[in-house]
């Protein structure tokens, strides 16, 4: 069967990159990408989809007989709290939009993100484990711990193949990340590259996993075309890329730009990252389908600085 892949929550950090590489991967005739609304510069099949309406869903995959659906839109950990009960009702309902027309429509894969908030207090903090406890302290999170759990019922009791990832920070220059937690990480390169002071919402020492977006598309690749049999995890995998703090990438940064200012003003995303893994086993992803990161701190800063310099350069013309 061909494969026709629908990408909803395109417009959105990841699946703007996302859509792209499975664009060169299946052809621009195999991917639907979808959103509220269409981006003007948008190159491909486009259709807007409101995930909270199952029928435009169901309507979409049907016309274009879609066998594989990536569902990415969700509201994120910082901007999920200031309205806890509609981000509950929005990811929710979303990812049951997505199960169901799934199971209905005898959908072949489904790709559901988790997150590193997913865990909580009670997991150890350095090196957390796949199976680690969880008891998410945001309503983003306990989205995506329930997420999980229903991801793997649907796959015991109706063999729908959902295959998920707990993501750590996205890092990126193609696209803005909106609402999280670890946004500043990408952020700060913006400033230091614009010449501009950064203010950190974060305290210095705070130390988060993050991962480059090559990597993170490469994994998500690869866990979909991994072979079902090795999907022994049915919740989420947890993956690793690299590990840092703010005081640890503004040193990177300031090896390129030596002027580069930061200064230090906690929020209240500060609780949140404060019960956040600072590192990752991802062991699991590792023996099960073969994951390896391959970008440490120097490298992707290297490649952020001299993308974004090249991109606010063209600006200017
Ligand atoms: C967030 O900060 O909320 C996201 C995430 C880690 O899932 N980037």
């Amino acid at each position: 069967m061909k494969t026709v892949v629908l990408v909803i929550g395109a417009n959105g950090q990841l699946g703007s990159v996302l859509v792209k590489a499975l664009q060169d991967k299946f052809g621009q005739n195999q991917v639907i990408a979808s959103d509220l609304f269409k981006k003007d510069d948008f190159d491909g099949i486009f259709e807007v989809i409101d995930a909270l309406n199952f029928d435009r869903i169901q309507d979409v995959v049907q016309e274009y007989r879609v066998t594989q659906i990536y569902h990415l839109a969700a509201i994120l950990s910082a901007k999920g709290e200031e309205n806890p009960l509609q981000t509950w009702d929005i990811n929710t309902k979303t990812m049951f939009n997505v199960f169901e027309v799934s199971r209905l429509n005898h959908i072949e894969k489904v790709f559901f993100p988790s997150s590193i908030a997913v865990f909580g207090a009670g997991a150890t903090q350095d090196l957390t484990p796949n199976n680690a406890y969880l008891d998410p302290a945001t309503v983003y999170g306990i989205s995506k711990a329930s997420g999980e759990n229903w991801g793997q019922y649907y796959y015991l009791r109706y063999g729908l193949d959902v295959r998920s990832i707990r993501y750590p920070g996205v890092i990126g220059y193609q696209s803005l990340p909106g609402g999280g937690t670890t946004d500043y990480a990408v952020d700060i390169f913006h400033k230091a590259v614009l010449g501009e002071p950064f203010n950190c919402f974060l305290n210095k020492n705070t130390t988060l996993p993050m991962i480059y977006m090559d990597d993170v598309i490469r994994a998500t690749l690869e866990l979909m075309d991994a072979p079902k049999a090795q999907i022994k995890t049915r919740t989420s995998y947890n993956l690793a890329g690299l590990s840092f703090s703010p005081l640890e990438i503004t040193e990177e940064i300031l090896k390129i730009y030596p002027n580069f200012k930061i200064k230090y003003t906690p929020d209240f995303r500060q609780n949140i990252a404060d019960k956040w893994p600072k590192s990752i086993d991802d062991s699991a992803a590792r023996a099960e389908w073969g994951w390896q990161p391959k970008f440490d701190l120097p490298a992707m800063t290297k490649i952020m600085i001299k993308a974004l310099q090249s991109y606010y350069s063209k600006l200017e013309v």
